[in-house]
């Protein structure tokens, strides 16, 4: 099941105890103090990883916690610190405090961390505590609670292309002509209910990454079909291919359904959930060109977009192959000029 939110409370390991002993050795009837201090209570980390895709494992591990460090030892000895717990969450997982709501990381990167609750300091042990005036001091401290907090976790995949569009226009499919990905396909709508990522991996370009999410129907910025939350799972990425299809048209039956049309109404939805995300640059992808009735608009489809709206167009069918290299291409070439524009620091050498 794909999870993108989840509560968890976290508790860091308490510090362990100093203690107070004395040195007990032959022929000194009273040694010195020499209780050790306590080790530090361990923390609770989270680090990032690409082998989890969703929060799934939070809905039922509520309260993560890590462990005490140990009681010091006699001889000067400091008691051993807690362990870490490490907790494996997404990439793309953003974790929040949820007393302050302040966002304590982004973990955009696989095997980045971030300690969320920090161990416990150990107390110390009468060994310090020793002066002129006290050569045998009792005195010892307790070690120090771990922080404890409540997080809001929230996934937002990252990816460098987001494919959008109607239920069944064919963006599993896609997904699955051009990456590694293989996520279900199938003759009805709905099919996809949590997005999936794939990798593309094309002639000499960096391999970059495609989010496939569930289709959009008019009216999901109030919930209509699977809704739009799905739609943060393309904030994330440089650019939006724009998926449209030509339905069959059935005597007597109308269904509201033509790609001009359609394409307005994802636009309009992209707009309610997120202005900026409508601004995103789009490629709009006419998808089954296989299909005779599909193939006899299709002239006049990019006609419409290049010309009048002014976006770049391709005509595929992701069923038969035909324009997919076209496709990679003109996605990798994309995906390589926006990282370019994001970091050009990077690219100077
Ligand atoms: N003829 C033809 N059929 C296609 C093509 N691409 C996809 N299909 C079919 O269209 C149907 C829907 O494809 P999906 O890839 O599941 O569509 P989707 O956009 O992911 O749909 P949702 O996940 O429901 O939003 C399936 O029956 C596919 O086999 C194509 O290029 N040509
Ligand atoms: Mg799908």
């Amino acid at each position: 099941m794909f999870v993108d939110e989840a509560e968890i409370e976290v508790v860091a390991g308490r510090g362990g105890d100093g203690i107070a002993t004395f040195r007990k050795e032959k022929y000194v009837a009273r040694g010195g103090p020499n209780g050790g201090d306590g080790g530090k209570g361990g923390d609770v980390v989270m680090v990032a990883t690409h082998n989890a895709n969703t929060l799934h494992d939070f809905r039922h591990k509520r309260r993560i916690k890590a462990e005490s460090g140990k009681q010091g030892g006699s001889n000067n000895m400091t008691g051993r610190s807690g362990e870490d717990t490490r907790v494996h969450v997404p990439v793309g997982t953003l974790v929040y405090d949820m007393d302050s709501g302040e966002c304590l990381a982004d973990l955009t990167e696989s095997g980045q961390e971030v300690i969320v609750a920090l161990g416990g300091r150990g107390g110390l042990g009468n060994s310090n505590f020793k002066s002129p005036t006290n050569r045998a001091p009792r005195k010892f401290t307790s070690g120090k609670p771990g922080e404890e907090r409540t997080l809001r976790l929230e996934l937002k995949l990252i990816a460098d292309v987001g494919l959008i569009g109607y239920p069944s226009v064919g963006k599993s499919t896609i997904i699955a002509a051009i990456s590694s990905a293989r996520p279900k396909t199938g003759a009805y709508h709905f099919t996809t209910l949590a997005p999936n990522l794939g990798v593309v991996d094309w002639k000499n370009s960096e391999p970059f990454v495609v989010a496939d999410i569930p289709g959009l129907i008019e009216g999901a910025h109030e919930g209509q079909g699977l809704g739009i939350q799905f739609l943060k799972h393309v904030e994330r990425t440089n650019l939006l291919v724009h998926v449209i299809e030509v339905c069959p048209a059935m005597e007597g039956v109308d269904d509201g359904r033509d790609p001009v049309r359609d394409f307005e109404v994802i636009c309009g939805e992209l707009k309610k959930f997120n202005e900026e995300l409508s601004e995103r640059p789009q490629l709009v992808v006419l998808n089954k060109i296989d299909l005779p009735f599909v193939a006899e608009q299709a002239e006049e489809l990019k006609a419409h977009f290049t010309e009048e709206l002014g976006l770049p167009f391709l005509a595929i069918s992701a069923a038969t192959q035909e324009g997919i290299e076209e496709l990679k291409d003109y996605l990798a070439e994309a995906v390589s000029k926006g990282r370019f524009e994001r970091e050009p620091e990077a690219w100077e050498e």
